[in-house]
């Protein structure tokens, strides 16, 4: 479709920006706050990038005033955080910890001082070790029961000031990584229990949703899905068909639950036959179907791309050797079966996975594709018909400080200029985009690359070995976003 000119962006669209409390709050035992599962798993030699941990991380807790200060100073009008829940429970499911309660309640209370709206993740995966020591987390249904504890205090403490409320962060990601790669915590390795976690995670999800419009009627809650479009790398039927199931296996698997409280019938078929699927109970089915989110959170940074899997089309032509079947790092979380999987499950190979010779990528790998970000829009709208927020989008690269204090992160700006033309794009297209949280606030801990894979509009004076003096300084993608906040988006060219 070409446009001569564009739509405006909504009048009340919410131009944020995102963070997660273990990545930036530090003060991992401060004030009676539990260990989570990732204070204990970045202790393990050799699972971190140069034994990063967050437990100082960019001290946002002690200087949450002072980053709100800079938001207000940007005119941001929405803050993405995630609240940590052993720093309000801290064994996850027992006594409420007043002083973690409070501090988010500080944060809230400050955000809305300064005009800026709080969109609060319940989980963004730092589970309470407790509950890992003592039931396995996710595998375990005990701790849905602590998760809607949790929830609930939170809901009732914050429900007159907090309007947006997300569920789960990236389930796809965590249950992938942390159950089939073990990338991350808890590090295990095997199908069956990552699809059994995942199921828990899901009613987990729409119990949340279900006692929140019970407890805030009036709020706003949807999970925050990590999506990438899938593309076939050739116009024949048989890659379109890998990437049909490409797409059912890696987004229609977990968004058709949240937004239909079904799963997918191929999908479900295949891991039936392989005997690694969920057991679903017909109450499992009710509670799924019985919650509704409000709205679809997408945090979005790339797609993949496949063709059909090379047991049933072997390489045959030169022109099949143009492009290397891609060498997936295990912890890409964006598209789930690399070609180990043929070695792994011989039956499943569904699609394989392959660089996409169109796109550039970042210094990590990352392939940049804000078209696909069009894409993305697009497709969710057409098949769930729900609002959209975006929930994290941006750039991780190497910035430099200079000498005058001064970061000229001008590949940032033309990143996220060109995702947010794109969003323009698909919001004249028709797609319904109530915000937009550019990852992220502040630079950051990432989770497995330390300190130096930065995202923020503002800088942190600190590296992997050295706290230094955890200065905040404006970047120049901070006056950039500034302009982008004033002009409603006007200004994007
Ligand atoms: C998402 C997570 C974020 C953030 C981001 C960037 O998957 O929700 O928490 O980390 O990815 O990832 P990374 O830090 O690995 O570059």
């Amino acid at each position: 479709m070409y446009y001569k000119e564009l739509e405006s962006f909504p009048e009340n669209f919410l131009w944020g920006a995102a963070s997660a409390a273990y990545q930036i709050e530090g003060a991992w035992d401060t004030d009676g706050k539990g260990p989570s599962i990732w204070d204990e798993f970045s202790r393990i030699e050799g699972k971190t990038f140069e034994k990063t941990n967050g437990d100082v991380a960019v001290d946002h807790y002690h200087r949450y005033k002072e980053d709100v200060a800079y938001m207000k100073k940007m005119g941001l009008k929405a803050y993405r955080f995630s609240v940590a829940w052993s720093r309000v429970i801290p064994d996850g499911e027992g006594e409420i910890n007043e002083k973690g309660l409070a501090f988010y309640e500080n944060l809230v209370d400050e955000l809305l001082a300064n005009g800026v709206e709080p969109v609060l993740t319940l989980y963004h995966w730092d589970m309470p070790q407790a509950l890992q020591d003592k039931y396995g987390g996710w595998e375990s249904r005990k701790v849905i029961t602590a998760f809607k504890k949790y929830c609930e205090a939170l809901f009732i403490r914050l429900k007159d000031k907090v309007n947006y409320w997300v569920t789960m962060n990236e389930q796809n990601v965590f249950t992938s990584l942390g159950y089939r790669w073990a990338a991350h915590p808890p590090a295990v390795t095997d199908l069956k229990r990552m699809y059994a976690a995942n199921h828990i995670v899901n009613l987990a999800n729409a119990e949340a949703i279900s006692l929140f419009h019970e407890l805030v009627p009036n709020g706003l809650i949807g999970p925050s899905y990590g999506y990438g479009p899938i593309y076939p790398l050739t116009a024949d039927p048989s890659d379109v068909l890998a990437a049909e199931n490409g797409e059912a296996f890696n987004n229609d698997w977990t968004l058709d639950v949240y937004c239909k409280g079904t799963y997918p019938k191929f999908i479900m078929k295949q891991l039936e036959r392989l005997g690694i699927a969920p057991e679903v109970t017909p109450e499992d089915s009710r509670i799924l179907k019985a919650a509704k989110p409000d709205f679809l959170g997408i945090n979005y940074y790339h797609g993949g791309t496949v063709r059909q899997n090379r047991i049933e089309k072997p390489e045959e032509s030169s022109s099949d050797q143009i492009n290397t079947e891609k060498n997936f790092s295990k912890t890409d979380p964006y598209l789930m079966q690399p070609k180990e999987e043929q070695a792994m499950a011989p039956e499943v190979p569904m699609f394989n996975g392959i660089e996409n010779p169109y796109l550039e990528k970042t210094k990590w790998g990352w392939e940049i594709d804000p078209v696909g970000f069009r894409v993305a829009l697009r497709r969710i709208q057409s098949r769930y018909d729900l609002p959209i927020f975006i929930t994290e989008n941006g750039l991780g690269s190497l910035d430099e400080l200079t000498e005058d204090k001064k970061v000229h992160d001008d590949y940032r700006i033309a990143y996220l200029n060109e995702h947010l033309l794109e969003m323009k794009k698909a919001i004249t297209d028709g797609v319904e985009v109530i915000g937009y949280c550019a990852w992220s606030f502040t630079d950051l801990l990432s989770w497995l690359n330390g300190y130096k894979k930065r995202y923020g509009f503002v800088y942190i004076d600190r590296d992997e070995h050295d706290e230094k003096t955890l200065e905040r300084i404006p970047k120049d993608s901070f006056y950039w976003y500034q302009e982008v906040i004033k002009e409603n988006g006007e200004n994007l060219k």
